[in-house]
């Protein structure tokens, strides 16, 4: 197993479209247990593969408290049910920040799982919000993209101000 780099925002890799997956192999398997390992290092309730700069439809989440109910996703195809509410989210790739964003509070999600069968699964509360929030990531889109332009360039700034010393370090 593996911890695989995270991008951060504003790396425009993060805005890529991710592409369907057509092989459920041992090598996408392998990916997806080095994402598991890198999601609870993290530590995160979830994680996409556009996160590790892998531009593939595959998402992994576990929102339990134990840390030991993990999913995955691939090829997420979601339905929107419920109503709109606000959640505060937060996102590996944009660390620091956590900001009220508005999402249904009640999905349908079909995907393939990690041996490749098809499955539909209905969600609601904090996982709900997790996997629409993971479904964004594949279509390059960030939680950041619901705030306001000013809120959206003040956190920019401050990061590429970080990630500048960082690299200076
Ligand atoms: O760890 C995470 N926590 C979180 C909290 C509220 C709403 C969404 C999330 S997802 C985030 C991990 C992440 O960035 N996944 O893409
Ligand atoms: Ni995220």
């Amino acid at each position: 197993m593996a911890l695989l780099p995270i991008l951060h925002y504003p790396d425009p890799k993060l805005r890529t479209k991710a592409k369907p997956i057509t092989e459920v192999t041992d090598t996408l398997r392998k990916l997806i247990d080095d994402m598991f390992e890198t999601m609870y290092d993290a530590p995160g309730i979830g994680l996409a593969a556009s996160q590790v700069d892998v531009h593939k439809r595959l998402i992994v989440i576990d929102v339990s408290e134990t840390r030991d109910e993990p999913n995955v996703y691939i090829n997420p195809e979601l339905e929107l049910l419920g109503t709109v509410m606000q959640a505060e989210e937060g996102c590996l790739s944009v660390p620091g920040y956590y900001e009220a964003v508005e999402r249904v509070d009640r999905i349908k999600v079909t995907a393939l799982d990690r041996n490749g069968e098809s499955f539909t699964q209905e969600a609601s509360g904090l996982l709900a919000v997790c996997i629409q929030h993971e479904c964004d990531h594949l279509d390059g889109k960030l939680f950041v993209d619901y705030l306001s332009s000013l809120k959206r360039t003040r956190i920019k700034k401050k990061l590429v101000k970080l990630q500048r010393q960082q690299a200076h370090s």
